[in-house]
């Protein structure tokens, strides 16, 4: 495994040192998919690791709590839901995955407490690679920082070493492998790409020959990460905590293109509410009202369901059973001032909306 560390250390150094430019991007793009293969190389010679952290997934989404040890991750478990989870002054006090429960818009949120992790954690340091599993598995990444957010971009750069890709959608592309005619780039007018690029990412990944399909224009690293086996695409919110200590105004906050971040204090409060809105938000989640038989709506017991769900969706999730009696829905809801529509299985539903589902008698 020591030549492969080696190699790795190598080729992010050249990384660094490389000037981005037209002539140099295949040569760039060839870089980080080396690496990307190297790292994947590595990870699958690795044993196990462990049995890992085993947590039932519970309530309507889980959010999983990421950052550097001593940050606060365990204080803000404690804040935000009924779990009592150790807190310490020191680094490691939390050893093992903590789950709690968040109530918030009517949602069950489950939010689980991890060790702190280092530098590495990808590659094995400290119990990195169970964190980043659990990681995995979440609906929502929140990464917490002190509160100068030092140390997130390393978090960010952990957690990517690992195929986990926050804020960013999956690109429309598609390989198919062919056993002769190199490789062939199919896509719209507009899509622009740079075929060399393309050709040498591949090529590290030992695809000389295939069809390519792009729908939208797309950068070295989308392509890496779809031939990556092991992506996911998650949201992900930042808690900048301690906020009740001297900091640095926020323009001096580091933090990346594309996430969201709030100052808060684990220990004084600051920031508690508007923190569980923006969990509520970064996971994308909407609430659905049912119209029972008697025409009454129950107000207090929404549907909690991902945002861009359709009727079929809410009808499976009340009963499988009702499908196939299904007749039609009536939808109303603020977001068309409450007037009723009549809708079929694949109507996308709105936050609020509220549902009656007639069946065939
Ligand atoms: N001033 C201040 N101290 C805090 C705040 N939140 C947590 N702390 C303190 O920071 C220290 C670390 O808190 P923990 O919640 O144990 O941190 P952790 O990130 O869970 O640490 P590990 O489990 O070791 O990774 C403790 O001494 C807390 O009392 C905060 O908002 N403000
Ligand atoms: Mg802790």
């Amino acid at each position: 495994m020591g030549t492969n560390d080696t190699k790795i250390r190598e080729i992010e150094e050249e990384l660094k040192k490389t000037q981005y430019n037209k002539a140099t991007e295949h040569h760039i793009g060839m870089l980080k998919a080396k690496l990307s293969r190297l790292q994947m190389e590595a990870e699958a010679s690795r044993k196990g690791g462990g049995t890992g952290f085993s947590i039932a997934k519970s309530g309507d989404a889980t959010v999983a709590l990421v950052g550097f040890p001593n940050v606060g991750k365990s204080s803000l478990l404690n804040a935000l839901t009924d779990a009592e989870s150790e807190v310490g002054n020191f680094a490691f006090t939390t050893l093992k995955a903590i789950p709690g429960t968040m109530e918030y818009n009517g949602a069950q949120i489950q939010i689980i407490d991890l060790p702190g992790i280092i530098e590495n954690a990808a590659a094995g340091a400290g119990r990195g690679r169970e964190v980043i599993s659990m990681a995995r598995n979440a609906d929502l990444v929140m990464i917490v920082t002190d509160q100068n957010a030092s140390g997130l971009e390393k978090i960010i750069g952990e957690l990517y070493r690992a195929g986990i890709v926050l804020n960013r959608q999956k690109k429309g592309i598609s390989i198919k492998r062919t056993v002769s005619g190199g490789i062939r780039i199919h896509r719209p007018k507009d899509v622009h790409v740079d075929q060399r690029m393309i050709t040498s990412v591949l090529k590290e990944f030992k695809i000389v020959n295939a069809d390519v399909y792009l729908r939208e224009n797309i950068t070295d690293s989308d392509l890496i990460e779809h031939l990556r086996q092991n992506t996911v695409y998650l949201p992900a919110i930042v808690a900048v905590n301690k906020s009740d200590l001297p900091h640095a105004p926020d323009e001096q906050l580091n933090i990346p293109v594309g996430f969201q971040y709030l100052r808060v204090s684990a220990s004084s409060g600051i920031g508690m509410e508007e923190l569980k809105a923006m969990i509520f938000s970064g996971l994308r989640l909407i609430k659905i009202y049912l119209r029972e038989k008697s025409g009454e709506v129950d107000v207090e017991r929404p549907l909690i369901m991902p945002m861009g769900c359709v009727v079929r969706d809410v009808v499976r999730r009340i009963n499988r059973a009702f499908l196939p009696t299904f007749r039609y829905a009536i939808v109303s809801g603020p977001s068309r001032r409450f007037h009723e529509i009549r809708v079929g299985l694949d109507y996308e539903l709105n936050d609020s909306d509220t549902v009656t589902i007639i069946s065939k008698s």
